[in-house]
């Protein structure tokens, strides 16, 4: 059952100790016409990320999805995401720990993954009805428990108050929402992606060259042999340290 999480966040929080997904739970109640409300769980028993991958979501992690009816056309979607993960990164460096944003929704420590976005989105070419970036982020949950190539905040720099991570995350997300160019500014600002070597496996094939920069709604202009790519979605991986 869903309880008040007693949050003074910008947005209705909505806490379950166990659901399958909270982008699930969140979907039902975009279904049913609510906005600017949060679905937050301890702990997810099947967890998704992009592309139906499995997102391990064990008890004491902070899994949320957050509804929203914004104005915009789905190709502006993916600033959102953008926002989620300058959120997610400041409020983790709040929390003492060394965050930076892998493109184009990854939040990592060093290489190791702390935190991953998964945006879905329905309505019309114009317009979308509703947007919810669901926000997977491996609080306090040990290290071991995580695939490997993953980390915590727990193991960055032990335990945290969740609640006050929550809050932050939320406010700093609350401010970024609607305004997109201060959202690039600062994304760009917290990115370990650009000036790297990169490769990036996109649905029209591999694009491999420098990370120049990040235009909107969340372009990534890779520098190849061939001249500037411009990536609109796909994984990326660092080639080698900064
Ligand atoms: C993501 O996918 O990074 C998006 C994750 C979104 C999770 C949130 S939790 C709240 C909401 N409810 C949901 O059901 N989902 C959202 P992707 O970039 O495809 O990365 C997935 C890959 O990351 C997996 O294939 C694993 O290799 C790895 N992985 C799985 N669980 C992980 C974890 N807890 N921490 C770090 N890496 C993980």
């Amino acid at each position: 059952p869903a309880v008040e999480y007693g949050l003074e966040a910008p947005f209705d929080v909505e806490y379950h100790e166990s659901v399958p997904s909270t982008n699930a739970v969140a979907r039902d109640l975009a279904d049913d016409g609510a906005s600017d409300v949060v679905v937050l769980a301890d702990e997810q028993t099947g967890g998704r990320g992009r592309l139906d991958r499995e997102w391990s979501s064990p008890s004491g992690g902070v899994w949320l999805s957050i509804v929203l009816r914004p104005d915009l056309p789905p190709a502006r979607v993916p600033v959102i995401t953008l926002a989620a993960a300058v959120a997610i990164t400041d409020a983790a460096r709040e929390a003492g720990v060394d965050a930076e944003i892998k493109w184009p929704n990854d939040v990592l420590v060093g290489e190791r993954k702390l935190a991953g976005i998964l945006t879905e989105m329905e309505g019309e070419a114009d317009r979308v009805s509703w947007v919810i970036p669901g926000l997977g982020i491996n609080a306090n949950v040990d290290a071991e428990e995580l695939p490997e190539g993953a980390t915590s905040i727990q193991a960055e720099v032990g335990v945290i108050e969740r609640r006050l991570f929550v809050q932050r995350l939320l406010e700093r997300f609350d401010e970024l929402r609607s305004d997109p160019e201060a959202v690039l500014d600062a994304w760009r600002e917290r990115a370990s992606t650009l000036g790297r070597d990169v490769r990036v496996e996109t649905p029209d094939g591999v694009v491999e060259g420098e990370a120049i920069d990040v235009e909107l709604p969340g372009t990534l202009l890779v520098e190849t042999d061939d001249g500037v790519v411009r990536v609109h979605a796909g994984d990326c991986e660092h080639l080698r340290p900064a």
